[in-house]
């Protein structure tokens, strides 16, 4: 339809998959060097006695596993980490980190695996290599130097398998602190409180199998064609059998209007089954409005199960008169949902046996009022019985592959008295009991100088987390940044006064005859076990790296003896069993083809909460509002990256090529600002201490509601401020910023797109 000076945009796709995702797959695998890696690398994929997928974390079908159980990006995900291409001694003499600070996040991943430990000496230009024994070395100096334990951060991203992760808390709650933030501080979390408050559980509460006997689905602030295609083979099968599905995001997303199966002749012959019976394109942030409108004509209509509502639940009476008295036009003002429409699904959701199921990410968590519109959801579910009745519950869809798991196995800083006491009789040493810092914590005590030494296993902290630039700034002034990485990333490039990468071993590889085990979205464990040589002799395991930090820092304390726990995998999952509830038998269940369920006691309708009841919450209904001729701008992903990992430039079913700086308008909100499309614009974000840039990205016209817009994550992480939040979960609200919009300055005009940052909090630097 139009193009622009280097990439273009044309007409958006109205369905996800088929032929060109295989293609697309099979190109990424066997174009980036290495061909039979990577075929052998997808053979192993999600089959059981191969490796958990290390993409999203959507479940493997119960049965009929297909021989390729495998989506395009989880394809993208395994060719990048199976790249036979390596980085040493060699690559980072040649480049410094002011010349790889230059580069793009793409340009980075297709360097290669990180190869041998690295080092960057205080002032230094060029990172060096280091033996481990010298980096451990340098961890136990700046680790044992600090007045307070309290001052150690240690992030983790969601890619750590349990035993890894569970063994990495051990360490860091016996080296004294609960300072454990990670990346579903900034992904699920609302989701896990809302959940936790409403029915007692913080995870979802539906199997694969429930998909098949749901009558309705509700698809709500989620693009699952993109971001969890397996999952798109589950709606078909459930809209096979009759279920209805409806889809609720303001963006019209291809992988929700129609999905043509990759595996199946239909699919590569390219016809798409219809998905989604019903979309509604709900305001950005007007989700908390819709469901209170839902449960407003769920009661009109008297659907309320009245006996579960009596057995099970508390506070229902003052719910129903705070939706008795919420007027419907203030309803659809703030939902951009008419009435009737709203009514119309409320009857198809009362009809028949309410088998009802609720599936959100991160259109809905990522939203200062995310906890509240999470909560309203587990309302309408109550009103209905919609929780522990078969074809019936609530699904957050998890983002990275063991995120879930990591958070089972004590990766939080705040875990449960249950735990720590049981982490405390297990290891026989002092576990604190103070909470430590999470993501935004973590940034602002790094910030304010109360935190000196940064530890991540995994994750790119310095990319995925809010407001760059401050959050740039506060990782330079640790004494120590250290990161266990796969590949090179950006965080790498903002050191502290000194820093280490720590290259280590990825899923799909070989691991001495170990393996590990993974929970996925629907609570369901597995073992995983890497078929690829390693990528270079000198990686060492996660669990491997660990233990020999925890050796070098801390050494053999109590009951525990690292060397000893790691040589053997089956002897940290013994620890997990005896500390986790619902790991019974561990060694022996997860070598069971397809591996088990953790229990769920919300499934069972046994409510975890303080009283034993699930409760409903009473929530002013709001939505964020922006000053007129302001827009409401979220952040969401492309088709060709994984978090802040990009793979290509590409945004096929959004019909976008060969470019990610852009901002995706309304197109009448573009007339009427006089833009043109592919027009360079300024993109301002507003908050109470500054405001903050991204010079010279493209307008790109997209059927949204009006007064709204979005940017790619991470590019657009410079406009998110640190200090806006979801209240409660402390979740960046990275889909709800208050920008203006204007053309590019003249002389920025022909100038490409990069962010950056003007009003500098005080006391920060400006990277
Ligand atoms: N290929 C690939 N797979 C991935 C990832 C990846 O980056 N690439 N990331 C993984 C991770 S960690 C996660 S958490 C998941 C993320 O999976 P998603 O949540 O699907 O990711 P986003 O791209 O952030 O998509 C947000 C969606 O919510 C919609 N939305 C935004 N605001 C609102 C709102 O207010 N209301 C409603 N109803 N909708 C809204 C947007 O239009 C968009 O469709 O994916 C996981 N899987
Ligand atoms: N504005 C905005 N910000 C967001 C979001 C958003 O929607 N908008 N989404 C948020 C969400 S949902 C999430 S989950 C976070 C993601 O935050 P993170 O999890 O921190 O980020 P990733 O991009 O997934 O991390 C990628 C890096 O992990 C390393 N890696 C990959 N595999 C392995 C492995 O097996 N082991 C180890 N040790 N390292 C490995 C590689 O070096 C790679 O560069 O970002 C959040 N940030
Ligand atoms: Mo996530």
């Amino acid at each position: 339809m139009s193009e622009g000076d280097e990439g273009n945009f044309k007409k958006p796709k109205k369905g996800a998959a088929g032929l060109p995702a295989v293609v697309a797959s099979l190109k990424h695998v066997f174009g980036k060097d290495g061909v039979v890696r990577g075929t052998k690398a997808l053979m192993g994929l999600n089959q059981a006695g191969g490796f958990d997928c290390p993409s999203c974390a959507w479940p493997d079908p119960d049965r009929d596993r297909s021989f390729a159980e495998f989506c395009e990006n989880g394809a993208k995900a395994v060719a990048s980490e199976a790249m036979k291409r390596t980085i040493g001694k060699e690559f980072f003499a040649e480049h410094s980190v002011a010349d790889l600070m230059a580069q793009t996040d793409a340009w980075h991943d297709e360097q290669g695996r990180l190869a041998e430990p690295m080092v960057l000496w205080e002032g230094a230009s060029h990172y060096e290599p280091i033996t481990w024994d010298a980096a451990f070395g340098i961890l136990a100096e700046e680790l044992r130097a600090l007045p307070s334990p309290d001052q150690a951060i240690f992030y983790t991203s969601g890619r750590a398998s349990n035993e890894a992760a569970f063994l990495y808390q051990l360490f860091v709650r016996a080296y004294g602190t609960n300072n454990l933030p990670d990346c579903s501080n900034m992904c699920h979390e609302s989701s896990g409180l809302a959940l936790k408050e409403a029915i007692g559980v913080g995870k979802g509460t539906v199997t694969m199998d429930d998909f098949l006997e749901a009558e309705v689905i509700l698809c709500v602030g989620q693009n699952p064609g993109t971001n969890h295609p397996r999952m798109l083979s589950t709606l078909e099968d459930a809209v096979k059998k009759g279920a209805k599905l409806v889809a609720i995001n303001p963006l019209k997303e291809a992988g929700l209007l129609g999905f043509a199966h990759p595996q199946h002749l239909t699919g590569l012959l390219g016809r798409a089954t219809a998905l989604s019976s019903t979309y509604l394109q709900v305001k950005v942030n007007g989700d908390l409005a819709l469901f209170r409108g839902l449960a407003k004509a769920l009661l009109a209509a008297g659907a309320e199960d009245s006996d579960f509502l009596k057995e099970h639940t508390v506070s229902y009476g003052e719910y129903r008169s705070l939706v008795e008295a919420t007027p419907w036009p203030e309803i659809e003002a703030l939902s951009g949902i008419a009435r009737a429409d709203i009514e119309k699904l409320a009857g198809l959701m009362a009809a028949g046996g309410k088998r009802v199921i609720t599936c959100w990410a991160m259109g809905l968590t990522q939203h200062r009022n995310a906890v509240a519109t999470i909560r309203e959801i587990a309302n309408v579910h109550l009103i209905l019985g919609a929780v522990g009745r078969p074809g019936a519950g609530l699904c957050p869809v998890r983002g990275h592959s063991n995120v879930q798991g990591d958070r089972t196995v004590g990766i939080f800083e705040k875990m449960p008295e249950s735990f720590l006491a049981a982490l405390e009789k297990q290891a026989g040493v002092t576990i604190p009991r103070q909470h430590g810092f999470d993501t935004v914590n973590s940034i602002l005590a790094m910030h304010e100088g109360k935190a000196k030494v940064f530890f991540a296993l995994g994750g790119n902290f310095a990319q995925a987390t809010p407001d760059s630039a401050f959050t740039a700034a506060a990782l330079r002034k640790c004494r120590l940044t250290c990161h266990v990485s796969t590949k090179l990333n950006r965080s790498h490039l903002i050191p502290g006064r000194r820093a280490l990468i720590l290259p280590c071993l990825g899923r799909s590889e070989q691991d001495e005859g170990r393996f590990v085990s993974t929970e996925n979205s629907m609570g369901i464990v597995q073992s995983s076990e890497g078929k690829l040589e390693p990528a270079a002799e000198d990686l060492l395991s996660e669990v491997d790296i660990v233990a020999l930090m925890a050796e070098t820092v801390i050494g053999d304390v109590g009951n525990i003896r690292w060397g000893w726990l790691a040589e053997d995998y089956d002897r940290i999952r013994t620890w997990i069993e005896a500390v986790v509830p619902g790991f019974d038998n561990y060694n022996e269940r997860v070598r069971q083809a397809g591996g088990f369920y953790l229990p769920n006691a919300a499934k069972e309708r046994r409510w975890n909460t303080p009283d034993g009841k699930a409760h409903f919450s009473v929530a002013t209904m709001d939505a964020f509002k922006v000053q007129p001729g302001r827009f409401l701008l979220q952040t969401l992903r492309s088709h060709d990256q994984f978090n802040t990992t990009v793979y290509g430039l590409n945004d096929r079913y959004r019909g976008i090529s060969g470019m990610r700086d852009i901002v995706f308008v309304n197109p009448e909100d573009l007339a009427a600002l006089g833009i043109k499309p592919g027009e360079r614009i300024d993109v301002t974000s507003h908050w109470d201490d500054g405001e903050r840039h991204l010079r010279g990205f493209r307008a790109i016209p997209y059927e949204m509601p009006r007064g709204m817009a979005a940017a790619y994550f991470p590019e657009a992480n410079v406009l998110v401020p640190v200090g806006h939040v979801a209240e409660g979960s402390n979740t960046p609200a990275s889909k709800s910023i208050e920008v203006s919009l204007m053309p590019a300055n003249a002389e920025r005009k022909e100038s490409a797109g990069r962010g950056a940052f003007s009003k500098a909090k005080e006391g920060s630097v400006i990277s």
